[in-house]
């Protein structure tokens, strides 16, 4: 790292846009959080450092872990070279865990990191991508594999799983073991996979797009059905669902049922109608600590639209009948599960709302975000301070001058409990521990670290942790 540090191209626009937009949030967000401070909401879209697309989320060990694509700032096309996960244990406050998986995984893919899913089976991960197969120039699907949700994830065969020239895996496995690989666009097509993940028995088969099974499209007739990509196939109370993205353009999200893995389909109607700036749309559903959730995209960032797509949640319940209510985009997103805990190590790339900062791998271990300038800031919600905290323990690096950590109640103007200066540690991985006293910080709120200081690149910061006042 050099102490002039370049601007990353994901830099330039989007997050002084963001700043923008959030002071107009705000207006609507800082006054509840005084009244209801345990009430804490997400502020959709859930990642607003980079544009990110199609979710796909995997419940395990107590957390959400959501895999998903990275449209590059400014894109004209579905311009994607790498995948991105995340994760969180509250669904408002979700860490950065980079990126484990790209096109370079695959020796044999040219282009088009798009739409993949991950699951796990048997303590390894599998996940299911489309990608160009530069043989052949067409779509096909890749399949990677890591011991860990956020990998590093390797790719498990070399070559392409399977190809028909189609994208956008889903993988379900049902209760009885068996595990089935379904794609598509424009057809949708099924394999069963075998029990290792990564190779299939009999051949591919074409799920029948009738109007019966998948809704009736007007005024196309090459495709009848309103099926159009994305699937999203699982089970609950012995019901299959299979959720997909419908009709386009511009997209909206649909689903129907069947009493088995392979159908025969019966078409629902809408989960999602036609919202939000971006002409695609691509559901993910799980359920996690008791309630079920919907994950989508949209353009909602500044700068944002087909091509500059973010990733946003809805909680959700289900009908008596099982059926799928009707889910609107909200800026406001799932309410908070629990609260974060002050008193343990904290990622600084865990993030309900960030502005101005960027993320990146971390000599330090794990990541930290950089790139932060005077004004910066990022928020936590529904931090548990109790009975107070008396300091607050940041691990810091800086290339330039430093700056000053501002630890601030409820939000980026709330306020000001403790103040840590951040000195020149001689680099942007130079890392040292810098440690502040802290007063009047009770009870629960969110929590806002605002950096403040010259021009240019102040700090980098890899964690942050408080002490309670009586331990
Ligand atoms: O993100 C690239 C493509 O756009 C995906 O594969 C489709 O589902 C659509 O979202």
């Amino acid at each position: 790292m050099t102490p002039a540090r370049p601007s990353p191209a994901t830099r330039t626009g989007l997050v002084r846009a963001v700043a923008w937009t959030l002071g107009l949030l705000l207006a609507f967000a800082v006054v509840p959080a005084a009244v209801h401070p345990t009430a804490a909401r997400a502020d959709n879209p859930v990642v607003q450092h980079i544009y990110t697309a199609d979710p796909a989320p995997l419940v395990h060990n107590g957390r959400v872990y959501l895999y998903t694509g990275h449209d590059e700032d400014g894109s004209t096309y579905f311009t994607m070279k790498d995948w991105r996960v995340w994760s969180t244990a509250d669904m408002v406050n979700w860490t950065d865990h980079g990126s484990p998986l790209s096109l370079a995984t695959f020796s044999w893919a040219s282009s088009d990191a798009w739409a993949g899913q991950a699951v796990e089976r048997n303590g390894r991960f599998y996940w299911y991508v489309p990608v160009k197969n530069r043989a052949t120039g067409r779509m096909a699907i890749g399949v990677a594999v890591a011991d860990s949700p956020t990998g590093p994830f390797r790719d498990a065969l070399g070559r392409p799983l399977v190809e028909n020239g189609e994208i956008d895996p889903t993988v379900f496995i049902d209760d009885d073991g068996q595990a089935y690989l379904y794609w598509g666009n424009p057809n949708l097509t099924y394999v069963r996979l075998n029990a290792d993940m990564t190779s299939y028995s009999g051949s591919p088969t074409r799920i029948p797009l009738t109007t019966a099974g998948f809704g009736t499209r007007t005024g196309d007739p090459n495709r009848p059905t309103l099926y159009e990509e994305g699937p999203w196939v699982y089970k609950r109370n012995g019901l299959y669902y299979m959720v997909f993205a419908a009709k386009c353009c511009s997209e909206f999200i649909a689903y129907s049922t069947a009493p088995g893995p392979t159908g025969p389909w019966t078409y629902r109607g809408t989960v999602m109608p036609t919202q939000g700036s971006s002409f695609t749309n691509h559901p993910g559903i799980v359920d996690f600590k008791g309630n079920s959730y919907f994950f989508y995209h949209n353009g909602a960032l500044p700068g944002g639209g087909g091509y500059t797509r973010s990733v946003a949640v809805e909680r959700f319940s289900y009908n008596a009948d099982g059926t799928i209510p009707t889910i609107n985009m909200t800026s406001t997103g799932a309410p908070q599960v629990g609260t974060l805990n002050p008193y343990v190590r904290q990622e600084a790339e865990t993030i309900a709302w960030g502005s101005g900062i960027e993320t990146e791998p971390s000599g330090d271990g794990g990541m930290n975000i950089g790139w932060i300038e005077n004004g910066d800031y990022t928020k936590v919600k529904g931090v548990a301070f109790g009975a107070g905290a008396s300091s607050f323990t940041a691990r810091v690096a800086s290339a330039t001058g430093g700056g000053t950590i501002e630890v601030r109640l409820d939000g980026p103007s709330g306020t000001v409990v403790g103040r840590c200066g951040v000195p020149n540690t001689g680099g942007w991985q130079t890392w040292t521990t810098v440690n502040c006293p802290i007063n009047g910080a009770t009870g629960t709120h969110d929590l806002a670290l605002r950096f403040t200081g010259g021009s240019g690149y102040l700090l980098n910061m890899n964690w942050w942790q408080f002490a309670p006042a009586q331990p």
